[in-house]
C-alpha cells in the first residue's frame, strides 16, 4: 500500500524512482537538524497523472519533500519519475539570510536524450570576497577532482553565470549501464562530498549584522527570481501537469522565499 502523505516532510514514495539514494542520504544527513513541514498544498505536495499516447500511456508521478530548520529558511526537493520520459531530483537548500552562506544547489536530470547532471554551492553575492573565498578554497579542489572524471557539461547562458561558482559541477551523460556505473561512482560521491561540505560550512557559520543581511536577502530574492523566471523544466511541467498548475508550483512553492 502506497502511503499517504500528509506533510513535506513524510518519506517520498515513489516506486523506482532513479535518484532515491541521494534523496535518502540527504534527509539521512539532516537527521540532527529540528526539522519544520512547509506548507504546501496537498496539490503539489504529490501529483499523479497520465500522459502519452492511448496506445503508450506514461504514468507521472511528483512528490515535493521539503522542511524548515535552524539554519535554513527552506529545503526542498522536486522528486519526479515519468518512466522512460523522465526522471528528476531537483534539490535547492536555502539558508537564512542573517548567515554568510551559499545556496546548495543540484540538478539530477535524466531524460530519453540522456542525463543532465548539475551540482553546486551556489554563491548569493558572486562578487564579494567575504562571501565567496571562505567557500570556493574548499569547493574548488572537490570540482576538480570530480570533475576530472566526468565529460564536461558545456556552456551555460551568459545571464546564468552570476548564479554559479567555479566549482560548479556540470556533466550530461549518455543513457546506458556505462552512465549507470558513472552515476553510481562519481556522481554520488562528488554529491556526498559537496553536501558535506555544505553542512560543514553550516555548523561553522555565525550570525551577520543586520546590514550585512539585508544584502544577503537581496542576493537570495534575486536569485530565486531568476530560477523561476528560466526554470528549464518548466516546458515539461506544463506538458505533464498544465499552465496553471505549473506557474504556480514553480512561483509559489519551487522558488518561493
Ligand atoms: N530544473 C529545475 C527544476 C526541475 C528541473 C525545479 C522540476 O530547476 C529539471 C524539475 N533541468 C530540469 C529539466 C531540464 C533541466 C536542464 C527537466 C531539461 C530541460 C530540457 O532539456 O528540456 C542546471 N538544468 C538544466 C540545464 C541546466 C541545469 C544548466 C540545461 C538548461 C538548458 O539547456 O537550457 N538547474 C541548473 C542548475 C541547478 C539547477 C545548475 C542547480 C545546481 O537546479
Amino acid at each position: 500500500m502506497p502511503s499517504i502523505r500528509n506533510t513535506s516532510i513524510d518519506p517520498v514514495d515513489i516506486p523506482n524512482w532513479r535518484w532515491d539514494p541521494f534523496l535518502t542520504y540527504t534527509i539521512q544527513s539532516l537527521s540532527r537538524f529540528e526539522k519544520k513541514a512547509l506548507s504546501i498544498p496537498s496539490d503539489f505536495l504529490d501529483r499523479k497523472v497520465t500522459t502519452g499516447s492511448r496506445s503508450k500511456p506514461v504514468e507521472v508521478a511528483i512528490s515535493t519533500w521539503g522542511c524548515s530548520t535552524n539554519h535554513f529558511k527552506k529545503i526542498r526537493a522536486v522528486c519526479l519519475e515519468a518512466g522512460s520520459a523522465a526522471s528528476v531530483l531537483n534539490f535547492v537548500a536555502i539558508p537564512f539570510n542573517d548567515f554568510d552562506l551559499p545556496f546548495f544547489g543540484a540538478d539530477l536530470v535524466t531524460l530519453p536524450s540522456g542525463h543532465l547532471l548539475a551540482l553546486d554551492l551556489q554563491p548569493v553575492l558572486k562578487n564579494d570576497e567575504a562571501h565567496t573565498q571562505k567557500v570556493w578554497e574548499r569547493l574548488i579542489p572537490l570540482h576538480d577532482h570530480w570533475q576530472s572524471l566526468l565529460p564536461l557539461g558545456g556552456a551555460i547562458p551568459k545571464e546564468a553565470e552570476p548564479y554559479f561558482s567555479p566549482g560548479f559541477l556540470w556533466t550530461k551523460l549518455p543513457l546506458g549501464k556505462d552512465s549507470d556505473q558513472i552515476i553510481h561512482k562519481v556522481i554520488m560521491p562528488a554529491y556526498i562530498d559537496y553536501f558535506n561540505l555544505y553542512l560543514d560550512l553550516v555548523n561553522e557559520s555565525t550570525k551577520i549584522s543586520t546590514s550585512r543581511s539585508k544584502i544577503l536577502l537581496d542576493g537570495q530574492k534575486s536569485y530565486l527570481s531568476y530560477r523561476a523566471e528560466k526554470d528549464p523544466a518548466r516546458n515539461m511541467l506544463t506538458r505533464f501537469y498544465g499552465r496553471k498548475w505549473t506557474e504556480a508550483y514553480i512561483n509559489e512553492v519551487l522558488f518561493s522565499l
